[in-house]
């Protein structure tokens, strides 16, 4: 049995796994399964295919079926156990210093700053059914996740001499948030904050296990916008 990756284009978190699975040489033993959103996800509980809800009950992407049917939620756990158990540690040691010294990375990367973005845009795209504004965003809360974004980038500039060497989870997790912040938020200036750190990834993004997962829209079916039934039995209002 293959395993399974359920997938967007656009997430930020699968392209972790797709760009880890190129790097280990794994691309023959991962069947992709496409998932599709509509834009509702920010607020409702929207319809899911019966076997991503049998993979997660996060309902979350990314997810991972493995061969022997454990399955796996979270990208760094999922680049965790690619890295461990079918990549021979090749992109993170086993244990010591510089395991952690790169899962640290991973951490600023994922729960800094792909948080804060996916947090942006959700909160830019909340609305009620019912409301007569046309958006109902906190100004407050974008602000507090670009600052957040922001001190990531700042840290990761003061650390920008670990990318030189050959590439890890670190810097895979690293590539994947830089990408996101030219993908989603164009005018951000996290290239004035971290210029080191821009030109690494100015580098990195020219592997072809980058190149070849650039970031797309995520598909969009109005066979999956939510229903009533759908809303109700989610508790939605
Ligand atoms: N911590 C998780 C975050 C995963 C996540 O937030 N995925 C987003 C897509 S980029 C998602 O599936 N959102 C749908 C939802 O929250 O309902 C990871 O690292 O995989």
């Amino acid at each position: 049995m293959t395993m399974k990756l359920f997938y967007t284009p656009a997430s930020h978190f699968t392209r972790k796994c797709t760009v880890t699975i190129k790097e280990l040489g794994l691309e023959a033993r991962v069947e992709i399964v496409p998932t599709k959103w509509p834009h509702a996800w920010v607020t409702e509980t929207v319809p899911y295919r019966s076997d991503f809800l049998d993979a997660t009950p996060i309902a979350r992407i990314p997810a991972l079926v493995t061969e022997d049917g454990l399955k796996l939620t979270d990208s760094s756990t999922i680049c965790e156990y690619l890295n461990d158990e079918l990549g021979s540690y090749k992109l993170c040691p086993a244990r010591g210093h510089e395991r952690w010294r790169i899962l640290s990375l991973v951490s600023i990367a994922t729960s800094g700053i792909m948080e804060a973005q996916v947090m942006r845009i959700a909160e830019l795209r909340r609305k009620r059914p019912d409301s007569k504004q046309p958006q109902e965003f906190s100004s407050s809360f974008v602000q507090k996740m670009k600052e957040r974004q922001e001190r990531c980038f700042s840290v990761l500039e003061q650390r920008h001499e670990e990318f030189s060497g050959p590439a890890d989870l670190g810097q895979i997790a690293v590539g994947c948030a830089c990408a996101t912040s030219d993908f989603r938020f164009p005018d951000d200036q996290w290239r004035r904050t971290a210029p080191n750190l821009a030109r690494w990834y100015d580098e990195f993004r020219e592997r072809s296990s980058m190149r070849e997962t650039e970031p797309a829209e995520t598909p969009q079916d109005p066979d999956l916008e939510p229903t009533a039934t759908t809303l109700e039995a989610a508790g939605t209002e």
